[in-house]
């Protein structure tokens, strides 16, 4: 990696994690003016910043005034750098609908996961944060979408990822509309437990929801 790219992409998370909206921004417009690739800004720059904003969150350094100005930054960012996105086109047009499980209103890493997935040529539906179960089973029928895509941040509502599949397969759809999942409490164990799909974050889910969509 160049030592401009590695030196922007570094300073995209400070400026995240010490909550500089403006610097983000000017930061951002410098990546695409150094002709970087914004699918690594937003991963391997703003997300991270996130990260290491949610680790200092953990370790009581950061409260929640803090974390909700480095994700404003974040997004500043990301403003900058999705219009940047080059799109591919999947050959059909396949759809996905994507929420955070009911009780939970961490939307992050959802967002994050819609932009990539869109990034790859996915239409997607959002049906936001604090989703009902049924909710996501009837969207998905009713648009006849391929994929569900799923996120929690909370151990307490992984369970719903649960009665997703099993609303799916009370209706026999299991095998029509897959169903993925992610975020922090989920591991490929707990996926492959309840039949649904894991990927650890926004740019492998997207790798994830292409092959899902090739299978026969
Ligand atoms: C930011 C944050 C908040 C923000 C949320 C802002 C928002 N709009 O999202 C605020 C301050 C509002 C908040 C509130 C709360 N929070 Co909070 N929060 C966090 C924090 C610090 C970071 C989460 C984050 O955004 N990470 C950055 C993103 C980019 O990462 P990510 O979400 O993991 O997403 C990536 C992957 O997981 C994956 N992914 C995500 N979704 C999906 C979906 C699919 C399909 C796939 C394939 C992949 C995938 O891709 C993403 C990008 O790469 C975490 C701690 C942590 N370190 O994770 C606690 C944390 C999640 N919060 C926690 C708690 C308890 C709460 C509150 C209940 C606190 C309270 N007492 O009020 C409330 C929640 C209320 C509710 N019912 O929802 C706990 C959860 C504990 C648990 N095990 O259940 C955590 C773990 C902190 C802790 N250690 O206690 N929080």
């Amino acid at each position: 990696m160049s030592d401009i790219k590695s030196k922007l992409l570094l300073d995209l998370a400070d400026s995240v994690v010490n909550m500089d909206e403006e610097q983000t921004v000017e930061l951002a417009k410098n990546y695409i003016a150094h002709n970087l690739d914004p699918y690594e800004g937003i991963n391997q720059g703003l997300a991270l910043g996130m990260d290491r904003a949610g680790t200092l969150y953990e370790e009581e350094e950061y409260f929640i005034p803090e974390l909700l100005m480095c994700s404003d930054a974040m997004y500043a960012g990301l403003d900058v750098l999705r219009p940047h996105l080059k799109q591919d086109n999947l050959e059909d047009n396949h759809k996905i609908v994507i929420g955070v499980v009911q009780g939970d209103t961490h939307d992050i890493g959802k967002n994050l996961v819609k932009i990539m997935l869109e990034t790859t040529g996915f239409e997607v539906i959002d049906l936001g944060r604090d989703v009902p179960p049924l909710d996501f089973v009837n969207t998905a029928k009713e648009i006849k979408a391929d994929i569900i895509a799923l996120s929690t941040l909370m151990t307490t509502t992984m369970e719903g990822m649960q009665e997703v599949i099993r609303l799916l397969e009370g209706e026999n759809l299991q095998n029509q509309i897959k169903v993925m999942i992610g975020g922090g409490p989920i591991s490929k164990g707990f996926a492959d437990k309840i039949g649904a799909y894991y990927a650890g974050d926004a740019s492998k889910a997207a790798v994830l929801a292409q092959s899902l969509v090739k299978e026969v």
